[in-house]
């Protein structure tokens, strides 16, 4: 990857156990992911988790992007509040073939968006799979406007940054006209969205 002068923009990519998060971040870095995968001790459907971050970079239309993964066991929540500190906008990953996971997910994102209020998007990862709840019908489980809700597949890449490409939609929409704009600027605040507590 090109290091740039242009400071990186963080995001967030968080949601329930085997949402997709490390495949996420994996699919979309251009360098090989930071990660910190580890056995499972408990049964969660799956041989490794995510015990403290998946860190991944790339450069989109010449702006650097710097994704932080969060583990999904909330066993791990204290590393939710450190990753999501300074971040620009949170991208919540939700199996859509796995209910019983909702409310974790709408539990993180209170959790993260109540300390870091911020712009998310949910992208609802797993859309092959038979029966899986689409985009609308997820954005009235979480109260949201059906345009904060994409489906994806975390291991594809165009799909992935299209959900990216959306939450920088969204980030951009709550901060112009704000001088402390990350898009205008190379500051890297907070941004403090005029995103609701619709959760
Ligand atoms: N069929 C299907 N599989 C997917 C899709 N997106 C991700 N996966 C798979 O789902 C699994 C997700 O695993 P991880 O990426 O480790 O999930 P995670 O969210 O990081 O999980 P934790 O770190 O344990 O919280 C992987 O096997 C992916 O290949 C999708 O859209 N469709
Ligand atoms: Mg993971």
């Amino acid at each position: 990857m090109k290091h740039s002068a242009v400071t990186p923009l963080k995001l967030i990519i968080s949601g329930p156990v085997g949402a997709g998060k490390t495949t996420f971040v994996s699919t979309l870095s251009e360098d090989p992911v930071v990660n910190s995968d580890e056995q499972t001790t408990e049964e969660i459907g799956k041989t490794h988790t995510t015990v403290a971050l998946d860190f991944g970079r790339f450069v989109l239309q010449g702006r650097p992007l710097h994704l932080f993964g969060t583990p999904g066991q909330s066993r791990f929540d204290f590393m939710w509040e450190i990753l999501s500190e300074g971040a620009l906008g949170l991208l919540l990953l939700v199996a859509g073939d796995r209910p019983a996971d909702f409310p974790q997910a709408l539990s993180i994102l209170r959790f993260i968006t109540s300390r870091n209020p911020m712009p998310f998007i949910i992208a609802v990862t797993r859309q092959d799979s038979k029966g899986a709840w689409g985009p609308e019908k997820i954005a009235g489980y979480f109260a949201v406007p059906t345009t904060r809700v994409i489906g994806i597949d975390a291991r594809n890449a165009q799909s992935s940054l299209g959900a990216v490409t959306c939450l920088l939609s969204l980030i951009e929409g709550s901060t112009s006209g704000n001088s402390r704009n990350p898009f205008h600027s190379t500051s890297h605040s907070t941004s403090n969205s005029n995103v609701k507590e619709s959760t």
